[in-house]
């Protein structure tokens, strides 16, 4: 059902090195990239009409606009079973919980008497986040990325997701739900690529947005790729993944179920085990069969996702090279199933987001921990971080000089721009003190 890795033994190389030992998915991005460029272009050229072509391509749908009308919104909410509302209300309730203390204040540093630069956090005007359909209907990534828009300060906040012809061309209800417990009122049905072209070049119904938020497969990611520089992107997510470090103390069955949870998104989710005890490695491996058998979306999903060469049980000769395993793949998701976790998470480097001990799996944070589930894949946790409130803001350094501090480091400023042969700039000093350099006090 998974295959091993057995590191025990020799030292463990350094990092890339130890990286191309570890399990991982192809997700090449680029690709993609050809195919989805007609596709923006069709958007950009041709508008509504090119998003309505492609939803009957695409989503088997006729359109007659992109635009959900609001009743739809009201509608999804009013049929929506209470059960489900009440936990995607207190999803929310803890997002906003978490979220609302991301908020960045405005700053001054007094550099020198008389000079000060101040960092002010403006949020960008108008986001457009994207909802998958088809095998992700998740509305629980609407409020992972709606939440800190809002907690960020985003005044239009707009969402697509594909047309659904089981449901008359809208968005999947339970997406249109939670758009309208979440108060966003700007929906349109467009899927995949199409829907991201949308928000960077707006059409007749959509205006332009300045960054696209959200998860999606290889075309959503080649798309965004394909925007970088145009507008602002949060990531290109690829398939889900988790990692457990775990060891003798940890339980099996714990183990075995939340790697078959992650494992259930997608053929491609990884699903990777880290540990010192071939004991735990063993009944993870005999618990996996019965948990995998009395699941779901077993064969079209489960299996090849742990069958893939992207999952595998890797043994190591104790936690501490345990810990450098993990850091070298830098997990979206990282548990730390061992004696002492807390102490062994605190040492973790590099992961999209840390779950601790046996009591916080990542279902709890995919769906109601209050952190956000939209996280670094692909080991892009070595260099970035999940969606926050900061990905939302932008901070601008407000510069306030008086003419005495200026004069103070004038010098400074002539000699630098004279070391990069760029007179101009040091000109612009002199010009405010009669062509001179000021004497520095
Ligand atoms: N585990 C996924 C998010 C998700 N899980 C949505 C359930 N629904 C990526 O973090
Ligand atoms: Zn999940």
């Amino acid at each position: 059902m998974i295959s091993r890795i057995d590191l025990r033994g020799d030292a463990l190389p350094e990092g890339p090195a130890l990286r191309d030992l570890l399990p991982r998915a192809d997700f090449d991005v680029s690709a993609a990239l050809e195919k989805v460029r007609p596709i923006c272009e069709a958007v950009h050229h041709r508008g509504d009409a090119a998003l309505i072509d492609f939803a009957e391509k695409f989503d088997g749908v006729e359109l007659d606009r992109v635009r959900v009308p609001v009743e739809a919104l009201t509608r999804a909410l009013e049929e929506l079973d209470p059960a489900v509302r009440a936990a995607l209300e207190e999803s929310i309730r803890r997002a906003r919980l978490v979220h609302r203390e991301q908020r960045r204040s405005t700053h001054t540093t007094q550099v020198v008497p008389g000079g000060s630069v101040t960092e002010k956090w403006v949020p960008v005007d108008r986001v457009g986040l994207y909802a998958p359909g088809g095998r992700s209907v998740y509305p629980s990534s609407v409020i992972m990325n709606v939440v800190p828009a809002q907690e960020a300060g985003v005044e239009s906040i707009a969402l697509a997701s594909p047309a659904q012809a089981e449901f008359d061309g809208l968005p999947h209800p339970t997406i249109l739900a939670a758009c309208a417990l979440l108060g966003v009122d700007e929906v349109y049905a467009a899927g995949g690529a199409t829907a991201v072209a949308m928000f960077a070049y707006g059409t007749e119904s959509c205006p332009p947005a300045n960054m696209v938020t959200g998860p999606g497969n290889i075309w959503v990611a080649a798309a965004k790729r394909y925007f970088t520089g145009k507008i602002g992107i949060d990531a290109e997510a690829g398939p889900t993944e988790i990692a457990i470090l775990a060891d003798e103390s940890a339980d099996p069955v714990h183990v075995a179920s939340d790697l078959i949870s992650q494992a259930e998104h997608d053929p491609l989710a990884a699903a990777v085990l880290v540990t010192d005890s071939v004991e735990l490695a063993d009944a993870v491996e005999k618990e996996l069969e019965p948990q995998v058998a009395a699941s779901k979306h077993i064969d079209d999903r489960i299996v090849p996702a742990l069958k893939g060469k992207q999952s595998a049980i890797v043994l190591v000769d104790g936690v501490e090279e345990g810990l450098r395993v993990v850091d070298a793949y830098g997990a979206e998701h990282l548990e730390i199933q061992t004696a002492d976790a807390p102490a062994v998470a605190d040492r973790v480097r590099n992961a999209g987001a840390i779950f601790i001990g046996p009591w916080a799996p990542v279902s709890l944070g995919d769906y109601a921990a209050g952190s956000n589930h939209v996280l670094p894949t692909g080991g892009c946790a070595c260099h970035s971080s999940g969606l926050s409130v900061q990905s939302f803001l932008r901070g601008i350094h407000i510069v306030d000089y008086t003419k005495d501090a200026l004069a103070d480091v004038a010098h400074h400023v002539v000699t630098l721009a004279e070391a990069e042969d760029l007179p101009a700039h040091g000109a612009a000093i002199k010009a405010r003190f009669g062509w001179k350099v000021p004497e520095s006090k």
